[in-house]
């Protein structure tokens, strides 16, 4: 049996090699394996700056320093989860439409093998590709949304698919159970009093200003209830994160967590039947340095060694 792991960085530098995710090997292949990686290299659904298209390079360019051991959650990622860098889903720039068709018939077949994509974005709409993958095989899914912005709005200019309209979309689609979702980090200014509007469509929300007060602990306890066993994915759009700790991205809301806190909340989830994972909104263009996508690989090895403890506790999804 196929055991797919990171290239060892004691054998070979960091710096060799193409950049996949992590370093692990390019092949597309769902035998073997437990978790893929896959970019999503789109920004066409972008309300304000373009650029989060080149997002998944970034990610996996920086991911090259993360190492195989998780000292905080005690687990060893590779050792736990066979996982390939499954490559890029097929995008057409300014034809969104198509490619949220595109990016869906392309993540299908994983989520019918049981095998969990973590999804490289991209602007946050290719969430609702994601989303009516995953329920194609899997049904009504809970959702643990991190984010500055509920992305609920109607829509914009007239337009139903925008990267701030998709969870209200998965709600009137029926793709996940907005019951047994919740929404955090919310924050920044509003276009109308609909300070409100998640929870209409019957999100939990926990906005910013009561998060902030409550440690990584309870909020885990408070996820837990909410997401009550079901199959569960999680999006996290690094705009989550203050703007002094990740600057690039396209719609940056002040005031918001530090990276340590956003690993912390994100790592005290604990063990769930983690089903999919995005994290998207990467601009690099934006970033200097490249401290987004270095904090956006942190949050994505913080994703898969979730997905580890997971399995050592016995949630084989599928
Ligand atoms: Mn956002």
């Amino acid at each position: 049996m196929a055991h797919h792991r990171p290239r060892d960085s004691l054998q070979a530098p960091r710096f060799t090699g193409v950049r996949t995710f992590m370093r692990l090997p390019s092949v597309q292949t769902l035998v073997d394996v437990a978790a893929v990686v896959v970019g999503v290299p789109t920004d066409s659904a972008v309300s304000y700056r373009p650029g989060a298209r080149f997002g998944p390079e970034a990610i996996r360019s920086a991911s090259v320093l993360l190492r195989d051991y998780n000292p905080i959650l005690e687990v060893n990622v590779p050792d736990v989860l066979s996982m390939v860098d499954y490559g890029d889903a097929p995008t057409i720039p300014g034809y969104h439409p198509q490619t949220l068709a595109q990016v869906q018939r392309f993540l299908e077949p994983i989520y019918a093998q049981g095998v969990v994509p973590l999804v490289l974005g991209g602007d946050h709409s290719l969430t609702i590709a994601e989303l009516r993958a995953a329920a194609a095989s899997i049904g009504r899914l809970a959702v643990i949304h991190f984010d500055a912005h509920g992305d609920v709005l109607d829509d914009y200019y007239g337009v139903k698919h925008f990267h701030g309209t998709v969870f209200r979309r998965a709600v009137e689609e029926g793709l996940l159970d907005p019951a047994h979702s919740i929404q955090v980090g919310m924050r920044g200014t509003l276009h109308a009093n609909d300070r409100c509007s998640g929870e209409a469509l019957g999100y939990q929300v926990m906005y910013w200003e009561q998060l902030r007060l409550i440690a990584p602990a309870e909020l885990a306890g408070i996820v837990r209830l909410r997401v009550a066993g079901r199959p569960v994915i999680v999006s996290f759009d690094i705009d989550f994160v203050d703007p002094a700790f990740a600057p690039g991205t396209g719609t940056p809301e002040v005031g918001g967590p530090t990276s340590y806190e956003a690993l912390s909340y994100l790592r005290a989830l604990g063990p769930l039947d983690y089903r999919g994972f995005d994290l998207v909104e990467v601009a690099p263009v934006l970033d200097p340095a490249g401290i987004t996508s270095v904090l956006a690989a942190s949050v994505c090895f913080e994703m898969l060694s979730l997905l580890a403890l997971s399995f050592r506790h016995g949630h084989l999804g599928g």
